[in-house]
């Protein structure tokens, strides 16, 4: 061993002269660097070893001969390594750069990784755990990361307060067919939130303006692409609003997320080879139609459907082809809708709600609308929805003392990479999904 590399070594055992791959791509030729990774890749050519590492910036080859090639040689896939050689370009090599390595050192070992070049999908999620490591998800999580703290920065900046509710619960907010019901401490029956609307309600004759990033849960029997059974949901509800304003706060919002993405992610989104101009165009103002617009759309272009049904996945991608940018939808019928949705006066068998559906065949992304602030024609709804007052008690409270006219909505943070990443499974778009079927890993 040279007294470079006995100088090196220490250095590396000390752990300070680590340079991100990201960091090394960029470097001068001739610059001397210390990496530390797992292998992404590796090829054995006999004199030459070429092993391209990669760490949670981006991948590097480095290529070894002699001595060090030895040791290369014995860096199996994902094995935990540390490299030290020279920044040489070469446009074989990805990124333009290489490695001519020095030394290798395999810090933890990995032999015969399950994950190879041909596998389903269904294996990739029984894997998931391993699978967190791919260069694919590691550029969704790159730009989920950006939509939470884009959610979290538009709402701060704009003085809404932050707050947490809570996931155990005692009755429905969307409906009892998708409750999550789970045995409590005392024996009795609660249930896993589907939706933090109702406390958010409470918290705006505090704070006004409030919002959340938290869990939902439903038991959603339906096995779809855009359907979780633990999803993350960005919720926000405000007082003296009206339909109006909440939808426009829904499309700056929506518009501010994917700005961010796009200043932050552009390397992700080419990897994931998603068209960027299509969401340079989602620019607000958003189209907005009403649900019997959006039913003479849907009849036109030869679909069947009742007026006062609710819209599927089939509709929505029927409608969304007509746009060219995200598209509220609203005033959907009563019966389409959850009791709490407040009727338009102008005609009460509509609700004062909107959808925004996101376009590219993707669908639903946010619901949301004005809600009853009346406490006789909320107990009356409630019991036309063959649902108990006496479960709403606390909920009913909040018309009792001092209600006023308020909105919100909730947005599908996962539905929303979805989209924005270009995904075409929603169980993409999260590390760890949870569907029907699947609770492991
Ligand atoms: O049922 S929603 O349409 N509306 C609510 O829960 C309201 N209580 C929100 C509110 O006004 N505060 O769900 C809102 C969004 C919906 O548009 C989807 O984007 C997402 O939540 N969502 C889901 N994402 C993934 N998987 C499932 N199962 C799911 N259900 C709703």
């Amino acid at each position: 061993m040279s007294a470079y590399e006995r100088k090196a070594r220490r250095r590396v055992m000390r752990g300070t002269c680590f340079r991100r791959i990201a960091e090394v791509l960029r470097m001068e030729d001739g610059s001397r660097v210390a990496v530390r990774g797992w292998v992404y890749r590796h090829r054995d050519l006999g004199r030459k070893v070429f092993v391209v590492v990669r760490d949670s910036s981006g991948i590097i080859q480095a290529v070894f001969d002699g001595e060090a090639a030895e040791e290369a040689r014995k860096a199996g896939i994902e094995a935990a390594v540390m490299v030290g050689g020279v920044v040489k370009s070469d446009a074989r090599a990805p990124g333009g750069k290489e490695l001519v390595g020095e030394w290798i050192r395999v810090v933890g070992p990995s032999h015969n990784f399950p994950i190879s070049r041909d596998v389903s999908r269904e294996f990739l999620l029984d894997v998931r755990h391993l699978w967190v490591r791919s260069r694919r998800m590691n550029a969704v999580m790159k730009i989920r990361h950006t939509v939470f703290g884009a959610l979290h920065e538009y709402f701060r900046s704009r003085g809404y307060y932050e707050v947490q509710c809570p996931m155990f619960i005692t009755a429905a907010v969307e409906g009892g067919a998708t409750l999550f019901p789970v045995k409590y401490v005392d024996g009795s029956t609660v249930y896993l939130t589907q939706s933090s609307q109702f406390y958010l309600e409470a918290l705006i004759y505090s704070l006004e303006k409030v919002y959340t990033v938290a869990p939902s849960f439903r038991a959603e029997k339906s096995r779809t692409r855009r359907h979780l059974t633990e999803f993350w949901h960005c919720e926000a509800e405000v007082a003296w609003a009206t339909l109006d304003d909440i939808m426009r706060v829904e499309e700056e919002l929506v518009w501010h997320v994917i700005q961010r993405v796009l200043e932050e992610n552009q390397d992700e989104l080419k990897l994931l080879g998603r068209d960027v101009e299509r969401l340079e165009e989602c620019k607000p103002p958003f189209y907005r139609i009403s649900y019997d617009e959006a039913i003479d759309i849907l009849r036109n272009k030869g679909l069947r459907i009742e007026w006062g049904e609710d819209f599927g996945a089939d509709e929505e991608r029927a409608l969304v082809e007509e746009f060219d940018k995200p598209v509220f939808v609203h005033r959907y019928p009563e019966k389409a809708k959850a009791f709490y949705h407040k009727s338009d006066p102008r005609r009460p068998e509509v609700t004062l709600s909107a959808d925004l559906l996101a376009p590219e065949g993707y669908g639903e992304i946010i619901g949301g609308g004005e809600r009853i602030e009346r406490l006789e024609e909320l107990i009356e709804k409630i019991k036309r929805f063959g649902l108990r007052p006496e479960d709403y008690e606390w909920y009913l409270d909040l018309r009792r003392y001092g209600s006023v006219p308020h909105a919100g909505f909730g947005l599908g943070i996962d539905r929303t990479v979805m989209w924005i990443a270009g995904l075409d499974h929603i169980v993409d778009s999260i590390p760890f999904p949870r569907t029907v079927r699947r609770v492991y890993p």
